[in-house]
């Protein structure tokens, strides 16, 4: 995939305005997750300025393409990134987690048109996908289903028995994308000062794992835009198997105190907190 040296430079503007976005978010709520939206920045603006094929004017349009947000808790970066693409203005990013928003802490798909599903409790995302998918399939409709799952979320179960059905089928009109950032909400035993009685992270292997399941896998450093496209782009024209991209991340990306601290899964944003993310983001844009 080549992107123009403008677009290029688009995207990456378009991602440090998400992260913005976010942490401003989660100030004025007082309560949010960071981390995740931040590993998972560039692959939203990936998807939602590149890759689907979806309108904001007609949110459940049948032929739409499908994104479903397993780690539900990331909300703040899907909302973002609708926002971003138009799906509502900006200034609704402010309800956020508030009481009678539509931008709930963990997303509702009654209530907010340009979700896919409501998801939130982890390890349920895959499975929705795996029905959308094999919907499509039955029905030769056309779109693709693309389902992000943390590495925290994939201990659930229920993301293994999504995972062996979709192979079964041959789903290869369903992606997985791992944001593979190496940390939950507490961490693992390798973690800064964190001990869990020598517990080690599950997914050191991933890829043996998905791919003893039957799927197509591929390796991409999650930040680099033309990494992630090339690898969305493998995705949709691979046959006969499902396919997971494992996206090597950083939890936390681009807001250096942030950055591989599992305390900053979920926190509030104090005044000085949110002035130094600002000053952070905005250095970064002056060099784009
Ligand atoms: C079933 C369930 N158990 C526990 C939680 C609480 N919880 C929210 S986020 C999280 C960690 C998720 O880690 P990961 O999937 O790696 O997300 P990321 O690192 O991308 O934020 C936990 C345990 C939950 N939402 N659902
Ligand atoms: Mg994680």
């Amino acid at each position: 995939m080549s992107l123009t040296p403008e677009r290029h430079t688009e995207l990456k503007r378009l991602a440090i305005q998400l992260r913005r976005h976010v942490v401003e978010s989660v100030h004025y709520a007082g309560a949010g997750h960071l981390g995740g939206p931040m590993s998972a920045a560039e692959m939203l603006v990936a998807l939602y300025f590149e890759t689907l094929n979806i309108d904001p004017e007609k949110p459940r349009d049948e032929n739409r393409d499908r994104f479903i947000l397993s780690k539900g808790h990331c909300s703040i970066g899907l909302y973002s990134v609708l926002a971003l693409r138009g799906y509502f203005p900006i200034e609704e990013l402010k309800t956020f987690d508030a009481i009678d928003s539509r931008l709930q802490g963990h997303p509702d798909m009654g209530v907010l048109p340009g979700l896919d599903m409501s998801t939130g409790s982890l390890g349920q995302g895959l499975s929705p996908g795996l029905g959308m998918a094999l919907a499509a399939q039955l029905k030769k409709q056309n779109f693709h289903t693309w389902v992000m799952v943390g590495d925290g979320d994939s201990q659930e179960g229920q993301i293994w028995e999504a995972a062996f059905v979709a192979a079964r089928y041959g789903l290869d009109n369903l992606t997985a994308i791992l944001d593979w950032n190496g940390l939950q909400q507490y961490g693992w035993a390798t973690d800064k000062g964190y001990d869990a009685n020598d517990r080690l992270a599950p997914q050191d292997n991933p890829g043996e794992r998905w791919r003893a399941f039957g799927w197509h896998t591929i390796d991409v450093d999650g930040h680099d835009f033309d990494a992630i496209l090339d690898a969305f782009a493998e995705a949709k024209s691979h046959t006969g198997q499902p396919t997971i991209v494992i996206a090597k991340t950083i939890k936390g990306k681009n807001i250096s105190y942030m950055e591989n601290d599992f305390a900053w899964h979920s926190k509030p944003v104090t005044d000085d907190d949110l002035k130094q993310a600002q000053d952070e983001l905005a250095a970064q844009e002056a060099t784009l």
